[in-house]
């Protein structure tokens, strides 16, 4: 039997909790987890919604605030570790969490973002069926805007591509996303790994897929084909802890190896609905604005310093106008490859350079490949990390 855990922070109660009793009521769950960030608003009206959704529901629904276990920005990570430790403890009296909730050991966990509009019983379902054929780790995937994903395909692709080519994770279809459902084994892989438990903050998805490779689970990905509902970005500039921090937990993870071999399914994706074709990702208006913002003269000096001249000249002309054009994806590669080399996670002016950087790369995507059609603008995202994917084979 299952634990379907929802992480959330800020979110619109109503659809945390449509979500909640969704997961409630499908025969394959145990229990329901909700972990806050905080005891914040959202918190307290949840927490006075649940004793009438409890009493529509037949299993037990727990709400609790993460516990402070990681060693990084408190965040998503200590949401979603919180829940592991629950749901191997869940079965019997334990002094962070007291009393059990469920006689016997709970077998799987489900992690939902809590603010999926989409969210119905068949994702679980189709979680549980694939948990059934004895994969360790099931992924969700699902069809997403070609201006979506562009720190799953600018930064993590293209980094596992870089470092891991001949491992499984390049071929991971959506290595941050927050839907996913873990065996009782996986979860001990997990707890039992110090980089996994430090990682309180949105490198969190990264650690978990990266980790899971590493032990050598296998790992399923079904598709869901009505896709992510959930609220857009407004600038990018929405994005910046989160390209931070995953970039971050990949520089971290560069000088390890992945020699296990697991098996790794992908469940066949279907035809993309026109709501999804159409829908535009980020502003990109006000995204245009941010390359211009927040500089420093030492950024100015790393630029000239480290990264090539062609990029220097580029991204520091973006004071005075807004220019993507030299951030191509062999530019982009480039680029990465300093990063990797000299990025310094929590210097400021580190946080705000990969920031302009990367916002040049994903308008210069936009602006080339994106106007020309979804099916264009998602080939040529493949294709570049297919690309780099094969080069660093070759290299190694
Ligand atoms: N407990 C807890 N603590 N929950 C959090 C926190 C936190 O500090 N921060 C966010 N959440 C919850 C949030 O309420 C939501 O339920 C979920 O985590 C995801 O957060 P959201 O701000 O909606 O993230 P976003 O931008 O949708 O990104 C998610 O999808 C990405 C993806 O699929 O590409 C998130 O799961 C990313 O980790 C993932 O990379």
């Amino acid at each position: 039997m299952a634990l379907v855990c929802f992480p959330f922070k800020k979110e619109d109660v109503d659809v945390v909790m449509r979500n909640v009793k969704t997961a409630a009521q499908h025969p394959r769950v145990r229990m329901v987890l909700l972990v806050g960030a905080s005891e914040n608003e959202t918190y307290v009206e949840i927490d006075a919604r649940l004793p009438a959704l409890g009493a529509q529901c037949d299993v037990p629904i727990v709400q609790m605030t993460q516990l402070r276990l990681g060693a990084l920005r408190e965040g998503k990570g200590d949401g979603m570790n919180t829940a592991l430790l629950y749901f191997l403890r869940a079965h019997e009296y334990d002094e962070l969490f007291g009393e059990p909730v469920v006689s016997e050991p709970l077998e799987r966990i489900h992690f939902y973002d809590a603010d999926i509009e989409s969210f119905n019983s068949s994702w679980i379902t189709k979680a549980e069926e694939a948990a059934d054929m004895e994969y360790d780790v099931i992924r969700h995937y699902f069809p997403r805007s070609s201006t979506d994903a562009q720190i799953t395909w600018q930064i993590t692709k293209v980094g596992f591509s870089l470092l891991f080519p001949l491992s499984v994770l390049p071929w991971v279809q959506q290595p941050l996303g927050g839907e996913l459902c873990l065996t009782r084994r996986c979860v001990d892989v997990l707890v039992s790994d110090e980089r996994v438990m430090r990682q309180s903050d949105w490198g969190i998805d990264t650690l978990y897929t990266f980790v899971c490779a590493q032990a050598g689970m296998n790992m399923i990905e079904v598709y869901v084909p009505e896709g992510k509902l959930h609220a857009l970005y407004g600038g990018l500039r929405d994005l910046f802890n989160m390209l931070i921090e995953c970039f971050a937990a990949l520089q971290g993870l560069q000088k390890c190896s992945i020699r296990a071999e697991s098996v790794h399914r992908i469940a066949s994706a279907e035809p993309v609905p026109n709501s999804v074709t159409s829908k535009i990702g980020y502003n990109i208006e006000k995204s245009l604005v941010l390359l211009s913002e927040n500089w420093t003269p030492r950024q100015e000096e790393l630029l000239h310093v480290l990264f090539p001249e062609r990029v220097a000249a580029g991204l520091i002309a973006c004071r005075d106008w807004p220019q993507y054009s030299f951030m191509d994806e062999a530019t982009w590669v480039e680029c990465y490859q300093v990063l990797l080399a000299n990025f310094e996670f929590g210097d400021s002016d580190w946080h705000e350079l990969i920031f302009k950087l990367w916002v040049s790369r994903v308008l210069n995507y936009t602006m080339r490949h994106v106007i020309r059609g979804y099916d264009t603008a998602m080939n040529e995202l493949r294709h570049m990390v297919q690309d780099i994917q094969q080069k660093s084979a070759i290299e190694l």
